[in-house]
């Protein structure tokens, strides 16, 4: 009986799995047509030529390798002799290993302390659909969670992330004008003394100008840093995959100035330019850990690095 029981959730286990696979396969098909397919297709000769090498290099800055990263993976064909019918297994192998350079790629959490998620990136990246997205999943994981309105620059956004907050039934703590770095610093505050689980500030995209937006992410920063004691803290820089290599350039400003610990990448449902997840890795080294793959609740999956080469390859 126990058996029985033991296998059928093993089953469902399974199960999910395949979805969820399923489900990625097709987030990721744009990429995996630009990235894989269109390179594929350049090849006829049993060797490829200096014309086809030229061309599997454009083709590989064009789903957003980066020029530096293109041309590193032509070299090597080139060097190691790769046949045209070698091709497909030795970019999955190169993929692979680019990916391997990347630390640890999941979420940070701790069952036994407040878990402060603190998600920065340019205005439109989708930093509050992530934050109604993961508060979602924490909930289903009966945690106490709080929203922290800290895009106070904008009217709207607090409406906006007041909205995923009663989708997600979840906390929020939002006060009109208010000065979004004393917010975070009550939030901490409330967090330590109604025991949250998890704690989530929202940030503004957009302010004046780039300098003062760096100036007050940091302001938010140091104050989360005098705030936390031995908790656990993630910055999610969050990143829009349909632009591909400019957040390239995003990421490296914003880490400059709060010390990203995570990327997220939203919007690849539906991109062509999925290959940004290689740049990131290879010239930043900083880990993508989660991927958005749609606007609606459910749409955020843990990224893991053979379930991503797989559901390109294959
Ligand atoms: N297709 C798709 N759309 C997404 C995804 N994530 C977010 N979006 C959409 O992107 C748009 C911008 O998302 P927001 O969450 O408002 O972005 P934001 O970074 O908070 O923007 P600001 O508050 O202006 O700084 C919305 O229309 C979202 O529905 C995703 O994974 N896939
Ligand atoms: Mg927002």
């Amino acid at each position: 009986m126990f058996n029985f029981f033991k296998k059928k959730e093993e089953d469902n286990q399974q199960k999910d799995q395949n979805k969820g696979f399923g489900i990625l396969k097709n987030a990721l098909s744009k990429t995996a047509n630009s990235l894989i397919d269109n390179v594929l297709s350049v090849v006829s000769s049993d060797i490829p030529d200096e014309f086809e090498l030229e061309d599997i290099e454009s083709m590989l800055i064009k789903a957003d390798l980066g020029v530096d990263l293109s041309s590193e993976i032509v070299e090597k064909i080139k060097e190691k002799k790769i046949k045209s019918s070698q091709l497909k297994d030795f970019l999955k192998e190169e993929f692979r290993e680019i990916l391997n350079l990347e630390n640890d790629n999941l979420l940070k959490f701790d069952e036994n302390k407040i878990n402060v998620y603190f998600v920065v990136g340019v205005n439109g990246a989708g930093k509050t659909t992530l934050i109604g997205k993961l508060a979602h999943r924490f909930k289903k994981q009966n945690k106490k969670v709080l929203l922290v309105a800290g895009d106070t620059f904008r009217a709207a956004a607090e409406e906006q992330l007041d909205i995923w907050a009663k989708r997600a039934d979840v906390d929020i703590l939002r006060e009109d004008k208010a000065d979004s770095a004393s917010l975070a610093y009550r939030a901490i505050d409330m967090a330590r003394k109604d025991h949250y689980d998890v704690v989530i500030i929202d940030s503004a995209g957009r302010l004046q100008n780039k300098f003062n937006l760096i100036e007050e992410l940091k302001k938010i920063k140091n104050v989360i840093y005098k705030k936390i004691e031995d908790d656990v803290l993630e910055t999610i820089l969050v990143l829009d995959g349909s632009q591909g290599q400019n957040g390239l350039n995003q990421a490296k400003v914003f880490n400059e100035a709060v010390d990203i610990s995570s990327i997220a990448i939203t919007k690849l449902d539906g991109t062509p330019k999925g290959g940004i997840i290689f740049s990131i890795a290879k010239d930043l080294k900083l880990p993508t850990k989660l991927i958005g793959i749609g606007e609606k609740i459910d749409d955020v999956i843990d990224f893991n690095k053979d379930d991503f080469i797989n559901a390109l390859f294959e």
